[in-house]
């Protein structure tokens, strides 16, 4: 993967089984937070093309596979001696092998592997610590997954080419505040994702698709995500930043209404408060991606 060699070359006798990437971010010592920025990059784009494998359009969001996804690297290794994630060729020989693009008919994926490469160039040189190592992870989760199967897809319309340096940035800029979930607390929301093509759209609860937010929190009280998630309450709905995108309504039943201002395009979201039965409460965001449909 380009560890032995050029811009990506790390000291030779660090151990990967046992060198831990990202505690070593922050170490004195230059040359030992260089591996270390290189090693979580790569693992953080590994991941990355997790999403791309699995992640189906409306999904709830509760996990990503990397199997098969390190499986499709070692054929790629395997096939062409390397695989450079600063390489735009590394991106296409990957895609081409998931199955999610099995059906496309012209398999060579410009678009979507300029768009990863790009992505690798913003956030390689920003690895510094947890917190920019979560926000690139958020960049990618909720803005950047979408936008790469989108240019992957030929049925999706219109293609988006590319995205610019300023796109990023901004981007960036507007995921760096997921709230992180309190794990210890045994009840906590999660962040949510969704496409959205039609200018309203009812989240009714966690049976009928599209998924409402509450459906991927996690509540130690029933140990259950998806079905088991009705259980809960969604207390408040507000917009803070994108009131020019969406409006977000909270109706009395519990489902949620969000509706597309004019011609409004890009990433929007809106926070939550969910509510236990034993009366926790945890905030979370749900980020939409708005296509056009004109
Ligand atoms: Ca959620």
């Amino acid at each position: 993967m380009g560890l032995n060699d050029g811009s990506l070359a790390i000291d030779p006798n660090v151990n990967l089984l046992t060198f831990d990437a990202p505690r070593e971010l922050q170490n004195a010592t230059t040359s030992v937070a260089h591996d270390a920025r290189i090693v979580t990059a790569l693992n953080l784009m590994i991941l990355n093309l997790g999403i791309i494998g699995t992640y189906p359009a409306t999904a709830i969001d509760n996990r990503v596979e990397v199997d098969d996804i390190v499986s499709v690297l070692a054929s790629v290794i395997k096939k062409s001696g390397s695989a450079r994630l600063d390489q735009e060729t590394t991106y296409a020989a990957i895609l081409a092998q998931l199955e999610r693009f099995a059906f496309i008919q012209d398999r060579s994926f410009p678009a979507a592997s300029g768009i990863l490469r790009d992505y690798w160039n913003f956030v390689m040189p920003q690895i510094a610590d947890e917190t920019s190592l979560y926000r690139s992870a958020s960049l990618f989760r909720y803005y950047l997954a979408s936008v790469a199967i989108h240019a992957a897809d030929e049925f999706y319309s219109p293609v988006k080419q590319s995205v610019s340096l300023a796109e990023l940035q901004t981007m960036m800029a507007y995921t760096a505040e997921v709230p992180q979930p309190n794990v210890a607390s045994g009840f906590y929301a999660l962040p949510d994702y969704m496409d959205l093509s039609f200018n309203s759209l009812l989240l009714k609860d966690c049976t009928t698709r599209p998924a409402h937010p509450k459906c991927n929190d996690y509540n130690q009280l029933d140990g259950s995500q998806g079905a088991g998630a009705d259980t809960l309450t969604v207390t408040d709905v507000s917009v803070p930043q994108s009131g020019n995108l969406i409006s977000v309504q909270l109706n009395v039943d519990g489902s949620i209404l969000i509706e597309r201002k004019p011609m409004a395009l890009g990433l929007a979201y809106f926070n939550y408060v969910v509510k236990n039965a034993e009366g926790k409460t945890s905030t979370s965001r749900y980020y939409i991606t708005l296509h056009r449909n004109w």
